[in-house]
């Protein structure tokens, strides 16, 4: 090896100098950013490049340690990165791979690149972000190694030491992330990057994956024999299995398709898809052959078994998934995504592939197993059935509402002005608030409904259960225009609509309900910009006979301020509507002159629809994670 050479070591290096200055420059195109999620990006970054000898068979253990001052190692016993002149380059592979960027990749021909590398741009875009970084390969006996400070080699290529006895070959990459280019306060989390690493393990079989952390002694280590198979056993750890799982492997044109499946009693789904490691959150083509091949391999199972009469109808796609669990894995050697995030893989050939797999093994499953089989389309029959009369109560209470939308219901207190276009309808959540708004209100345009107590049981409450609800018909009824195929918007009684709830988390559940309900059920008045929120004051503030009102905490302050603080000084909070007396609602909420509404459009009632599913649904991580983004929103809200 060369000896160590003065600093003009890189100086015939502009290319290089000029590609590392790139990536820092603008690290959001390498690593999408500089927060923790671009911090935990470079250490998967250079995990990847292990994964990937272990893809070539390589290599099966990878040690990934966060030491004490943040610096982390990833270490692998594969071959080691090659060390002897590059030819193109006339300098060492190894340098190149580290200070070149997209050489990351093999240069060896055989093989080619198949795991993650979110962006894909090697580890010398990890180098170029990082303060510090070392290199040490074992290979040919020797232990190689090289420093780089920012990226740029301190020094070429040399041998520290002779390998010992019973030393494998490998590679070890130590970086210590630049405190100049990431955000402060940020450090590597644990359970993150754990996870990540779980999900390794599982769809690269038979390799163990540590994690330590000498910041506070924590380690862990995945190792699953059975690959994707214990992926799925680890997902239906708390349910009931109905059968065996079903797991194949299979390769064509150089795609190799991982599959396991097992369905549980559970009437939620988790199916996972999965491209070159990456887990492709918005699924793709992969995940649409799976799909399609499990409900045609059911269907004609249940067919050939005669679990299925001839006059009845084929399973669909949505019958053949509760109680599914399932994951597919492929790995391609040109993965085609959707975008930079990576999470929708586009190949058209990995639909047939996966396809052709699922079709033809699991057909042979489920004739294998019988037992597998009966269970499986048991599960599907009553999933169709529950779905068929769910959505014939839907159709019926959908009729049954349009004709009872001919009478107005009691509870509304009707406006005397005939004409929509002047009209307003305010829909009140609860008794008492629904008494302060008819006293307060002007009766000439103002007409009230009260929703008694809580429309929407919190037990997961299916829209169209909300349908056949008494509170939801009176106010089909009371808008007039009839809904679903008879919906005709020329009946519209008002043309402001106006939700109007108290600011705490019953409040918020309510109006959700409302908006999903709009969106469903009646889009055409918010697209006619006929739905507002009412805004009701969070605070008054009152000195003898003065009184202002504040709807946020920091105008309650400047109200404060002009006012000018002293004992006098009452300041109240409003938790329910029901707290004000009318003439105070008038004022504050329904006066056209003084009132602010917030006008509704379809982006807010999809949103709103989406956190119904989240709110109602059965999946419980999504709902968690509502809860925990929206925690710093809620501030407001009584909880
Ligand atoms: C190129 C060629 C060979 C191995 C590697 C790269 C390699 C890269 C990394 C990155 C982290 N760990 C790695 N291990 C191996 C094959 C070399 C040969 O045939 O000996």
């Amino acid at each position: 090896m060369a000896k160590e050479q003065p600093r003009s070591y890189q100086a015939e290096n502009i290319q290089v100098l000029e590609g590392l200055e790139a990536v820092r420059r603008r690290p959001g195109m390498y690593v999408g950013g500089t927060d923790i999620k671009a911090l935990h990006h470079l250490v998967n970054e250079v995990v990847d490049n292990s994964i990937d000898e272990a893809l070539a068979g390589a290599c099966d253990r990878i040690e990934i340690t966060i030491h004490k001052d943040s610096s982390v190692s990833v270490q692998d016993n594969g071959r080691g990165i090659p060390v002897d002149e590059h030819p193109g380059a006339k300098k060492s592979a190894l340098e190149v791979v580290m200070t070149m960027l997209h050489a990351g990749g093999k240069f060896d021909g055989g093989s080619y690149k198949v795991s993650g590398g979110l962006h894909g741009v090697g580890v010398s875009a990890v180098n170029a972000l990082s303060e510090w970084c070392e290199v040490e390969v074992s290979r040919e006996g020797q232990v190689y190694g090289q420093r780089y400070k920012r990226g740029v080699p301190s020094g070429p290529v040399k041998v520290l030491r002779k390998m010992v006895k019973g030393q494998s070959t490998g590679t070890r990459t130590t970086f210590k992330y630049d405190k100049e280019i990431f955000k402060e306060d940020i450090d590597y989390r644990f359970e993150t990057l754990a996870q990540r690493f779980r999900e390794l393990a599982f769809v690269t079989r038979k390799v163990t994956i540590q994690l330590v952390d000498e910041r506070d002694q924590r380690e862990i280590t995945f190792y699953f024999e059975g690959g994707i198979s214990s992926f799925v056993r680890y997902l239906n750890r708390n349910r009931q299995a109905l059968h065996p799982i079903f797991h194949r492997e299979g390769e064509m044109d150089n795609i190799v398709v991982d599959v396991a499946v097992q369905f549980t009693d559970a009437y939620s789904e988790s199916v996972l898809a999965f491209a070159n490691t990456i887990n492709t959150l918005d699924g793709g083509t992969h995940l649409t052959g799976l799909r399609s091949a499990l409900t045609r391999t059911i269907n004609d199972y249940a067919r050939k078994a005669s679990l299925l009469k001839d006059s009845d109808p084929n399973f669909t796609g949505d019958d053949t998934r509760e109680g599914l669990t399932a994951i597919v894995s492929v790995k391609v050697p040109d993965p085609q995504f959707e975008s930079q995030t990576k999470v929708k893989l586009m190949n058209p050939e990995v639909q047939t592939h996966v396809q052709q797999v699922v079709n033809e093994h699991f057909a042979i499953f489920l004739e294998e197993n019988p037992a597998a089989g009966r269970a499986i389309v048991a599960k599907c029959l009553t999933s169709a059935r529950a779905r068929d009369a769910a959505r014939k109560a839907r159709d019926l209470v959908i009729r049954k509402s349009a004709l009872e939308s001919l009478t107005l219901p009691g509870k509304l207190a009707d406006c005397s002005d005939r004409d929509a276009s002047r009209s307003e309808l305010y829909i009140v959540e609860g008794d008492s608030a629904g008494g302060s708004a008819k006293q307060g209100r002007d009766r000439h345009f103002q007409a009230i409904l009260p929703l008694r107590g809580k429309i929407l049981n919190t037990e997961r409450a299916r829209l169209d259960k909300i349908l056949s609800n008494n509170e939801v018909k009176a106010l089909i009824s009371a808008l007039g225009t009839g809904i679903g195929d008879n919906f005709d918007i020329s009946g519209l009684r008002y043309k402001h609509i106006i939700i109007m709830t108290d600011a705490d988390v019953d409040g918020s559940h309510i109006r959700t309900l409302l908006l999903t309900f709009f969106f469903r059920y009646m889009p055409e008045l918010i697209e006619g910009g006929f739905l507002y929120i009412a805004q009701p004051p969070l605070y008054s503030v009152t000195k003898g006979k003065t009184v202002e009102w504040a709807y946020s905490d920091a105008e309650r302050d400047q109200v404060v301020k002009r006012m000018g603080k002293s004992d006098k000084l009452n300041i109240q909070r409003y938790k329910g509507l029901g707290e004000m007396n009318p003439d105070q609602l008038w004022e504050t909420t329904m006066d056209p002159e003084r009132r602010v509404l917030l006008q509704v459009n379809i982006e807010d009632a999809a949103e709103a629809d989406r956190t119904f599913d989240m709110l109602m649904g059965d999946s419980v991580p999504p709902r968690r994670k509502f809860i925990q983004t929206h925690a710093k929103e809620v501030q407001n809200l009584d909880v």
